[in-house]
């Protein structure tokens, strides 16, 4: 590591996808139904009325994806494996063709040199477990570590790192408080007791891997948010710790410190008396991990009153956000946003992985997500030109590297996303690949950001521009 310029060597270079959003053929032999299927075939739901199909129709295209990622220089990829497609009723008989998919994506991955990084659940949960209670019945992180059993011992031999849950805050959030993503449920009681089975069923399912006896490297992918004040006033400061408490602590202190947080828990003490916790459930939780997964996109500000800010910068006004009820608006810093609305700001990547490394007390952390959807076109030359992408990367990555030469223990880094997909509510109009998919032919094509991240993965140093 003695150039400031190179990442150290052995870092890691990998690009990430989720089943639902690349899968497509969501009736293809014997996949059972999830709740992303219910959700965007009810109207109003999903942008577009867009669905899972076709997606990528990845399920049909792996062996050309995995030729794509061989183009991209990648040492790994993370995808997810849809629980319905191994168990298409959450619970009981194992759909063995569901299984064989993600052995053959596995081999020929393995094929091809590049490592299979495998979450177990990126929220296409079963329906009929969503019609027994979802996640805020203790019996689905039970059924969660039966499922995660199956997997491991059936791709145990080739798979060795594992991650259980996907971004739980979006799980529980919003998924059963906002309402803005499946099932969508607005029960802000409901989505803290979500929260605690969603960590229970990691906790859980990490014994259940290592319990198979294969060589396991096994974490979460957590979506940390980086909260900051809007102003140094003590209101705004308030908004932050409690936004920061049910957003960062609530997750984090139970996987790391084996406990809610106190503020948080009486934070909430009108909403949920927490009954739901029981005995050895922390033990449970905070079984030590191999390493963490952040995945990050953006900094929020928020302040604890929308008086005397601009109104046009100020969003979230009477959302009621658990835990801050109407004391907590976001307010934009008129920063360069992505088509998401999300603001830009590498500065985020930075902090945020200093304070994980704190406190998941010096185990490996990888970027597991990290990515931007803009508005793209195939030119006239065949070619996608997407300098606003590569400057996101190549901020982000600048920031990364510092974390690493400030002695974060970064070990790699995975782009959200290998290809542009189905971005859950905004279903295909957000596109954040670094290779561009037409969803009428399925054609793909690397978008310049693609061969610039396939020349930084070739020589762990960032290419002339
Ligand atoms: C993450 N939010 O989702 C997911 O892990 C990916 O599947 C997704 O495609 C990617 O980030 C980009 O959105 C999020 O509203 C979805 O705060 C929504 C939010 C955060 C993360």
């Amino acid at each position: 590591m003695s150039n400031p310029n190179d990442f150290p060597e052995g870092f890691l270079w990998g690009a990430a996808t989720a089943s639902f959003q690349i899968e497509g053929a969501t009736t293809a032999d014997g996949r059972g139904r999830s709740i992303w299927d219910t959700f965007a075939e009810t109207p109003g739901k999903v942008l577009n009325g867009d669905t899972g199909d076709p997606a990528d129709d990845h399920y049909h295209r792996y062996a050309e994806d995995v030729a794509l990622m061989k183009r991209l220089n990648l040492g790994a990829y993370r995808f997810s494996i849809a629980w319905p497609r191994v168990v298409p009723d959450g619970t009981g008989p194992v759909n063995q063709a569901g299984l064989d998919f993600y052995d053959r994506l596995v081999d020929s991955l393995l094929d091809a040199g590049i490592q299979p990084w495998a979450t177990l659940y990126h929220w296409d949960l079963p329906q009929p477990l969503e019609d027994a209670g979802g996640w805020p019945a203790r019996d689905t992180a039970l059924r969660f570590a039966d499922y995660s059993k199956i997997v491991a011992e059936a791709l145990g031999d080739r798979v060795k790192h594992w991650m259980t849950i996907n971004e739980p805050w979006c799980a529980a959030f919003l998924g059963y408080e906002n309402g803005h993503h499946a099932p969508g449920h607005r029960d802000a009681a409901a989505a803290l007791a979500a929260t605690h089975h969603l960590l229970l069923g990691h906790g859980l399912a990490t014994e259940a891997i290592r319990s198979t006896g294969h060589p396991s490297v096994v974490g979460l992918a957590h979506n940390q948010a980086v909260i900051r004040p809007h102003g140094a006033n003590a209101a705004d400061t308030r908004a932050a710790r409690r936004a920061d408490g049910v957003r960062n602590r609530i997750f984090t202190d139970p996987l790391f410190k084996g406990a809610y947080p106190a503020d948080v828990v009486e934070d909430l003490a009108d909403i949920s008396d927490f009954s739901f916790v029981k005995d050895g459930d922390l033990a449970t939780i905070s079984v030590p991990l191999d390493f963490l997964g952040v995945n990050y996109y953006s900094p929020e500000f928020v302040a604890g009153s929308a008086k005397g800010i601009d109104p046009a910068l100020v969003s979230g006004e009477g959302e009621a956000w658990l835990g801050a009820g109407p004391d907590e608006v976001h307010v934009s810093q008129g920063l360069p946003v992505t088509h998401m609305g999300w603001e830009i700001d590498p500065t985020g990547l930075y902090d945020v992985l200093q304070r994980l490394a704190g406190e998941s007390g010096g185990i490996d952390l990888y970027v597991t997500e990290n990515g931007c959807a803009f508005e793209d076109t195939v030119s006239e030359d065949g070619a996608v030109h997407d300098p606003d992408r590569t400057a996101y990367y190549e901020g982000h990555l600048r920031a990364a590297k510092e974390a690493v030469h400030a002695g974060v223990p970064l070990r790699g880094y995975f782009a959200w996303s290998l290809l542009d997909n189905f971005e859950w509510a905004w279903g295909y109009s957000r596109r954040f690949g670094i290779v561009h998919v037409d969803y009428e032919t399925q054609e793909r094509v690397i978008k310049d950001t693609g061969h610039w991240y396939a020349e930084l993965a070739r020589t762990s140093r960032f290419p002339e521009r």
